[in-house]
């Protein structure tokens, strides 16, 4: 049984994102597009299409060419998303990463990448040298945004006043983005995603929103993850609205953002939510501006929800999606008040699912779990140089095997009921097993190891080691914990350690997690 969206199709605009983005600025070029909401700064549609065609321009002269890709490792601020579209504009590809990351972490994604330009911020420039050095890693310049002695600054790349490069992008093809995402097993690796997968995404995700000129955006997910990228600024600058921009999540900064700069949409991971609806400090805010409260990227608590809700007297949506997808394929409509905001909504137009139980890979109907399989124009082309993690997520027909369990009730409204995959997310961040039991074999008093989410005392998924160690050595929780926590960003840190005889494994040799997620629950 195929699920199709409610929705009538839309129009995907046959164009590359800085076209549909900045191709008609009538009646905004004065407006505010961006809005640095600690300094209060400015910049609007006009002078971000101008900027972003001279970082485009600059790029070219300094070699950059279509299809080279830049990495971006930046927090928030209007000059991200000034680098961000001047990457895009020049027809390179911007692979996006993870501020939090150790120096070898960012080496890796460089590498896999072949990212050659590295565009970062003074505050970051140690680990950004770091990486470059590293070996395999082909950056041979490092943009440093607010500058450095020694670096191009942006204000350097503004002063070249370059012309925008003449490149053609054809939206179906080109890729736009490179972001990673262990997908559903493995380590990070590359998601493809083209022009054309982008804009989809955002023209299926505005028509169910209530966004224009007026909105005013709070940006404070990170726009290195697709959340903060997509649904946050790129879907706010099409509508022609405001993006007031905070470089990281601090509750009363964030209070006084959306009080002071009266921001009436606020996209946030359920973390947020629950400070949102507990913390007495909340009190000491005006936070009438706040209209829509949008939660993604992790399963949000109904009963929160509507904590939050009755407490600030805002409306709550959520969406689901995956890097993968652009990154949405399920969302409550802004006007839908009749859907419970635990579900994730509705199918958006243009894409159409299955549910297939995953033990028999029938396909299953209406009330019936199944793992969710997605297909429409904001659907990935793959994974970088992964043949064969793309066959495996990606199937003939161009559904995309989510590794999620969902439930579809008879009026189309979606909920997710379990996760299949090995993923493990913290606060909405993924962190993938493959990569915390790789890191654990490189430990000498290590012999194996596996790793899994539990449920830690607030519910919060946290990632759990299984450690068998090496015989005879001494080795306690705390010494594991400690080597990955020096060694991984403090998101993936282990945070509950046992010690076995043996990790459970099938006779392939690979590790039986259901197995191991049994004895928690037993
Ligand atoms: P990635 N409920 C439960 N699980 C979710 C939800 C949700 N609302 N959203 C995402 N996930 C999990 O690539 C799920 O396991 O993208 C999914 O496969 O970092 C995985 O997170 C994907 O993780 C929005 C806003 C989607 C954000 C996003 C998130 C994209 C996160 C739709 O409206």
């Amino acid at each position: 049984m195929i699920f199709r969206s409610p929705f009538p199709d839309v129009a995907i605009p046959d164009v590359g994102l800085p076209e549909l983005l900045f191709g008609d600025l009538a009646g905004r070029a004065d407006h505010p597009a961006l809005v640095d909401g600690s300094s209060g700064r400015s910049l609007s549609y006009g002078e971000l299409a101008a900027i972003v065609g001279k970082v485009a321009g600059a790029l070219a002269a300094r070699g950059v060419r279509k299809g080279d890709v830049v990495g971006i490792f930046s927090p928030n601020t209007p000059f991200y998303a000034v680098a961000f579209h001047g990457v895009l504009r020049a027809g390179a590809v911007a692979t996006t990463v993870n501020s939090l990351y150790t120096a070898d972490e960012l080496a890796s994604q460089l590498r896999d990448s072949g990212a050659t330009v590295l565009i970062t911020i003074s505050a970051f420039l140690d680990r950004a040298e770091a990486a470059a050095k590293a070996e395999g890693v082909r950056v041979s310049e490092i943009v440093v945004l607010d500058g450095a002695p020694g670096h191009t600054s942006l204000a350097d790349l503004l002063a070249a006043d370059a012309a925008p490069p003449d490149v053609v992008i054809d939206p179906a093809t080109d890729l736009a983005v490179l972001p990673y995402s262990s997908g559903t097993t493995g380590r990070a690796k590359g998601v493809m995603l083209t022009h054309r997968n982008l804009v989809a995404n955002i023209v299926q995700i505005t028509e169910l929103i209530e966004a224009g000129a007026d909105t005013r955006v709070l940006a404070v997910l990170p726009f290195f993850h697709i959340y903060g990228m997509q649904v946050t600024m790129n879907a706010a600058l099409h509508v022609g609205a405001t993006v007031v921009t905070m470089p990281k999540f601090d509750l009363p900064e964030f209070l006084r953002v959306i009080a002071e700069h009266r921001t009436d949409r606020v996209y946030i991971a359920p973390p947020v939510a629950v400070a949102l609806a507990k913390h007495p400090i909340v009190d000491s805010y005006d936070l009438s501006p706040l209209k829509v409260l949008f939660s993604g990227a992790a399963p949000l608590d109904e009963e929160l929800a509507e904590a939050v809700k009755a407490r600030l007297g805002c409306t709550v949506r959520q969406g689901y999606g995956m890097t993968e997808m652009s990154p949405v394929s399920h969302m409550i409509p802004d006007v839908r008040e009749d859907i419970p905001i635990g579900t994730v909504g509705l199918i958006i137009p243009n894409m159409e699912c299955k549910l297939v139980d995953p033990g028999t890979g029938e396909e299953v109907g209406v009330g019936v779990p199944g793992e969710l399989w997605c297909k429409g124009p904001n659907v990935m082309a793959g994974y970088l140089n992964n043949r064969d993690a793309t066959d495996a997520t990606l199937d003939a027909d161009g559904y995309l095997h989510t590794g999620d369990v969902a439930v579809i009730d008879a009026d189309g409204v979606v909920s997710i009921v379990d996760r299949v995959k090995e993923l493990i997310k913290y606060k909405g961040y993924q962190v993938p097993p493959a990569e915390l039991e790789a890191l654990l074999l490189t430990n000498p008093l290590i012999a194996d190891a596996a790793v899994i989410g539990v449920r830690d005392d607030e519910g919060e998924e946290v990632p759990k080691a299984f450690v068998v160690r090496q015989q005879g050595v001494d080795l306690d929780e705390a010494a594991v914990m400690a080597f990955v926590a020096e060694r991984v960003a403090p998101y993936k840190k282990v945070r509950v350690v046992e010690f076995l005889d043996a990790i459970p494994k099938s006779a392939s040799g690979k590790i039986l997690r259901k197995d191991l997620r049994a004895r928690e629950s037993a």
